[in-house]
């Protein structure tokens, strides 16, 4: 079933560091050999041995109109004719500026980069450039790229790979990044009392996919809001997993929470490297060459990069029922795998909202990475492989977020409940 993909994974290791070019895919956490894909369309991968699968992880966010999405493809096909990067201003990036502008509340200015981590890393200097401050708080098991102010207590592959502290990072660093448990306002004005006036930056998952999904309980992101007002902070949402997946406003929209600056990353691309800051003029105008806090990128505002999240986000501009419908087939898919493992008298917890979701086997809720940890990952491992088996790709790890396409249809989330029920059966077998 894998003969092709275990030959590739071979070689693979013998050039790439473990044999991928990031860590989450080499299914380390679950074990086994990852599955090399060949192609994808709509809501299905296609792997080197011709196994078809149904994609919940859909690229980790950017594919949620599915594979192959068509006006993005010959967006890209035209633009390439024009030259793929010039490294010079374009009328697309204003065109693009002014869209994400007109999409997003709360925000005047916006600086394009090519990765979600880049994004989260100018906004954190950016806030440490505006308030002249060192120190940012963040959220355990929460990911914002790798970055080294991030990588404490981050999730994602560091938690999929149970990685502590992270090599290279230095002790300096490290010092500046305070990390408390999500959902735990009291641990923040804790550290915000314990650190008069040093604490730059506030930084967080509005909805934390990185330990799976998490939501913010009640009064959570509101809290941080209001210490962040106290506190002359800046609130910084990470929203280069929620951005144009919650809402086409994001986070800040479904929720009806203001941040002062905001990250994207994965959507905004449309599958290309694409990640962006944005906020407050009064900010982002600090931002080189405005102003003195220097942030670069050769091929930031690459035309094809632009074209794809350009043609993506004014698709999902507008036609803003997709995420109704999005939502619509994200319970149904809930309610299956709720029915299916009930059935098979397994304690499970499934998170959702939105086009995001995750399940979890505990018979508590899942509400932090201390909770998400104490699940019966041994049991998920398995899930995922007699699922893979069965022809439903889930991310390799407890510790990551499903994404919904909207390509996916009733057929594929009946066929992933009877695949769900079917492994449980074997599982318990
Ligand atoms: P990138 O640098 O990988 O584009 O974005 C980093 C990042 C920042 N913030 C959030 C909330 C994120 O989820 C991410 C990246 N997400 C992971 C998936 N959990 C990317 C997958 C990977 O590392 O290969």
């Amino acid at each position: 079933m894998f003969t092709k993909s275990q030959a590739l994974f071979e070689k693979a290791n013998q050039v790439i560091p473990g044999g991928v070019n990031s860590p989450v895919r080499a299914f380390r956490s679950v074990g086994g050999t990852p599955v090399f894909m060949q192609h994808a369309k709509g809501a299905y991968m296609y792997d080197v041995d011709g196994n078809r699968y149904v994609d919940y992880i859909n690229s980790w966010g950017p594919m949620i109109l599915g594979h192959a999405y068509e006006p993005v493809v010959k967006a890209i096909q035209e633009y390439a004719t024009y030259s793929t990067s010039f490294g010079a201003p374009t009328e697309l990036e204003v065109t693009v500026a002014e869209l994400i502008i007109s999409m997003v509340p709360n925000i005047e200015m916006v600086r394009m980069v090519n990765s979600g981590t880049e994004a989260c890393m100018s906004a954190l200097r950016l806030a440490r450039g505006y308030t002249g401050r060192n120190k940012v708080i963040k959220f355990e098991g929460n990911y914002h790229g790798h970055a080294d102010s991030f990588l404490v207590s981050a999730g994602s592959g560091v938690a999929t790979l149970g990685i502590q502290s992270v090599p290279g990072v230095t002790a300096a660093v490290a010092e500046d990044t305070l990390s408390v448990p999500y959902n735990n306002l009291p641990a923040v004005e804790q550290l915000v009392a314990e650190n008069p006036d040093q604490i730059a930056a506030i930084i967080v998952e509005p909805v934390a996919g990185n330990m799976g999904c998490i939501l913010p309980q009640a009064g959570f992101l509101e809290g941080l809001r209001d210490i962040c007002d106290k506190n002359g902070i800046v609130f910084i949402m990470d929203e280069v997993m929620t951005g144009f997946r919650l809402a086409k406003g994001g986070a800040q929209e479904l929720f009806n929470i203001k941040a002062d600056l905001v990250t994207f990353g994965k959507i905004i691309g449309g599958g290309m490297p694409v990640g962006a800051f944005a906020g407050k003029r009064e900010i982002m105008e600090h931002i080189a060459p405005a102003g003195k806090v220097y942030q670069a990128g050769t091929l930031s505002g690459n035309p094809i990069a632009m074209i794809a999240g350009y043609t993506l986000l004014k698709t999902l501009n507008e036609h803003p029922n997709i995420y109704t419908q999005l939502e619509e087939k994200t319970s149904a898919l809930v309610a299956g795998l709720r029915s299916a493992l009930g059935a098979a008298g397994v304690v499970h917890q499934v998170n959702h909202i939105g086009s995001m979701m995750s399940v979890h086997f505990a018979e508590y809720p899942i509400v932090d990475f201390t909770s998400a940890s104490g699940a019966n990952n041994e049991l998920f491992r398995r899930f995922f492989h007699a699922m893979l088996e069965k022809g439903v790709y889930l991310p390799p790890s407890a510790f990551e977020s499903w994404f919904i396409s909207h390509a996916l249809g009733q057929e594929d989330i009946d066929f992933t409940v009877e695949a769900a029920k079917a492994s449980m059966q074997a599982i318990k077998a």
